[in-house]
């Protein structure tokens, strides 16, 4: 039961703290930046010293750089990497991700709920809450940190037992509506931005969204249009059933209705999904500190996470516009994008997203962005369509190549990526080529 896995770790953990000092490692995702801040709460309300270290992703080098004299704490990575981690050292590891080994190494305590006899679907910031809440009953106001980091881990749409618990415990509002954000905003800009998801016709179209509006008359409060979570059940229905209209008909109603979650942050009502995505941007523009910060509460923090905000839309764009002016390699059913030094690594695989979704490239095409990352090079790939089916697995073909000449691969049937040297550039793409091309055949 996971309750009680909890309270074992955090016996055993506050036990292990005592008199040493707890170095923090926590994933650079929403997920693991709200992690990391509700264990910064936690600990400084236990006066316990701390440090704070924010990570792409645990690779050799980081592994090798831990303290040998300090407690570590993983949030929201670690489970890729037990055997690596196996050491005389302490280590505690709050995660949901794939556990790499069935054995567990004995300086190693974790808490995943791939581990319980029965799963239940949880990100690291929930975990961190329930587990800080096993800690001391007053951290149960960090409890709106763990719902941003669940939206940033896309698990919105479904509740379970402990979610819903969480939910509960939080101080959110849900309202069932469109799921464009943020909702708090006036409709017509908040439609105009929307890019997950993407609108046909109402995305970036002004004309669009007037004629929209126009349509199911709604209403004006003075200059400005009302804000999605100030609509009435009437309106919100009328909204919806005016977006669907625009939409392709083999996409699901689901993708674009759902719960809106609504925070308290800073004493104003904010949309979760806009914070998320907030936190979510300072990271890959690499401020995670100021994303942290801003998780603590820091109002600076806030300010500045805004100005890194504006400035991220405005570098997705850049990045859409020099894929879209620069050649390509156009295979039949596949695009080869090398950015090179062009484009952040970091939101390379957010620009491989937009553009499956989008309609600029074929449903079923695959498409393999590329982005230099000092002497590596990080590769995002996607499949194009709302729901494709394709019989390609891109997980399978990022191992295919990293098998070959080396380096870390990751991901799913329908979203994968890899992390290769540098020098297999051009070797690289020839193999992803032939893959391609020979499974062209075999299909
Ligand atoms: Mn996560």
């Amino acid at each position: 039961m996971l309750q009680k896995a909890i309270e074992n770790f955090v016996k055993k953990f506050l036990n292990k703290i005592k008199d040493k000092k707890v170095y923090v490692v926590g994933h650079f995702d929403t997920d693991g930046i709200t992690s990391t801040a509700i264990f910064s709460k936690t600990l400084t309300r236990l006066n316990q010293q701390f440090s704070i270290k924010i990570i792409k992703q645990l690779d050799k080098k980081e592994i090798e750089l831990l303290p040998k004299d300090q407690i570590i704490l993983f949030l929201d990575l670690g489970s890729g990497d037990l055997e690596e981690l196996k050491s005389e050292n302490p280590i505690f590891i709050i995660d949901h991700h794939e556990v790499s080994s069935k054995t567990i190494p004995e300086n190693i305590e974790i808490i995943n709920p791939h581990l319980l006899d029965k799963y239940e679907e949880l990100c690291a910031a929930e975990l961190s809450y329930l587990t800080s809440k096993t800690i001391s009953e007053n951290n149960k106001n960090l409890a709106y940190l763990s719902i941003i980091g669940m939206i940033g881990d896309t698990m919105e749409k479904k509740i379970n037992k402990t979610r819903n618990q969480i939910i509960n415990d939080a101080d959110v509002k849900i309202k069932k509506g469109l799921l464009i954000y943020p909702s708090t905003r006036p409709i017509d800009k908040t439609l105009e931005f929307s890019s997950h998801p993407f609108i046909p016709g109402i995305t970036g179209n002004p004309q669009g969204i007037y004629e929209l509006l126009k349509e199911i008359e709604m209403e004006k409060i003075g200059k400005t249009y009302k804000a999605l979570i100030d609509l009435n059940e009437k309106e919100m229905k009328k909204l919806v059933t005016a977006v669907l209209l625009r939409t392709h008909s083999k996409e699901k109603t689901s993708n674009y209705i759902g719960n809106l979650y609504l925070i308290k942050l800073f004493n104003k009502i904010e949309d979760a999904r806009e914070i998320s995505a907030m936190i979510n941007a300072c990271s890959r523009m690499g401020y995670s500190h100021v994303a942290l910060m801003f998780c603590m509460g820091n109002d600076s923090a806030r300010k500045k996470s805004k100005r890194i905000y504006v400035k991220y839309r405005q570098h997705i764009i850049a990045g859409l516009k020099y894929i879209d002016k620069n050649s390509k390699i156009q295979g039949r059913e596949y695009v080869i994008i090398n950015a090179k030094g062009n484009i952040k690594d970091t939101i390379i695989g957010t620009l491989a997203s937009i553009l499956s979704f989008s309609s600029v490239y074929k449903e079923g095409t695959i498409i393999i962005a590329m982005a230099y990352n000092e002497d590596k090079i990080k590769i995002s790939s996607r499949i194009a369509g709302r729901n494709p089916d394709s019989n390609r697995n891109l997980k399978k073909l990022m191992d295919s190549v990293t098998n070959v000449i080396g380096g870390n691969s990751g991901g799913h049937k329908m979203a994968a990526g890899c992390t290769i040297e540098k020098e297999h550039e051009n070797k690289f793409i020839e193999l992803v080529q032939k893959k391609l091309e020979f499974e062209l055949v075999k299909v």
